[in-house]
């Protein structure tokens, strides 16, 4: 059976899934966004799970992920990802974008999860574009998920009305249930 791919409009913190993605910055030590509501509700744990990452590997470089204990939040882990700052849209950003989303992907199928939440990673502080950060997100997925059948669920949770639209339009044009 196909996985099933899902838009949530909310607070990414509580959502159930396996897996939620953090847009972090390269330091990995918090931030405000998305960053900062993981880092508040999750607690401390996560900042130091956070740090140790950072002792053994240093900067997570833009397009890469790693993957931490999830402290106090619902998710059984956290994935966090650096997307690119939007340069105007040249290849680069496109790539390092589509990255982030692989990359993460890859991490929960490595570490045995079946469900995965997203939020749009760049379209906040890092300037993305939403319309083509929406498609880059959904496409990337849909390719990885034809070639990878352990992850059964993926949920965009999208926090502004803007990209709750796109991403719902997105999918129904695909014909995927949200
Ligand atoms: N749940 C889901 N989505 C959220 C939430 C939430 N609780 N809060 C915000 N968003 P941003 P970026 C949406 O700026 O652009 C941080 O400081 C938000 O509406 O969080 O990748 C990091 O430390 C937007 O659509 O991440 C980095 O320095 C999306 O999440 C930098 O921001 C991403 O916005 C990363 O920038």
């Amino acid at each position: 059976m196909q996985a099933t791919m899902q838009v949530i409009q909310g607070d990414i913190t509580t959502v159930s899934v396996d897996v939620i993605v953090n847009a972090a910055n390269s330091s990995l030590l918090g931030g405000g966004g998305v960053d900062g509501a993981i880092h508040r509700a999750a607690g401390p744990a996560l900042l130091e799970a956070c740090r140790r990452v950072r002792q053994e590997q240093g900067d997570c470089p833009p397009g890469h992920a790693v993957i931490t204990t999830a402290g106090n939040l619902p998710a059984k882990a956290v994935v966090h990802t650096v997307g690119p700052v939007w340069h105007g849209g040249d290849d680069n950003d496109v790539h390092l974008l589509e990255d982030a989303y692989r990359n993460s992907l890859m991490l929960a199928e490595a570490n045995n999860f079946e469900s995965i939440a997203f939020p749009a990673i760049s379209t906040g502080v890092y300037g993305y574009p939403k319309a083509a950060a929406a498609e880059i997100a959904i496409n990337t997925v849909v390719a990885f998920l034809a070639d990878h059948p352990q992850i059964r669920r993926v949920v965009f949770v999208c926090f502004d009305d803007e990209n709750a639209a796109l991403y719902r339009r997105l999918l129904t044009q695909r014909g995927t249930e949200t």
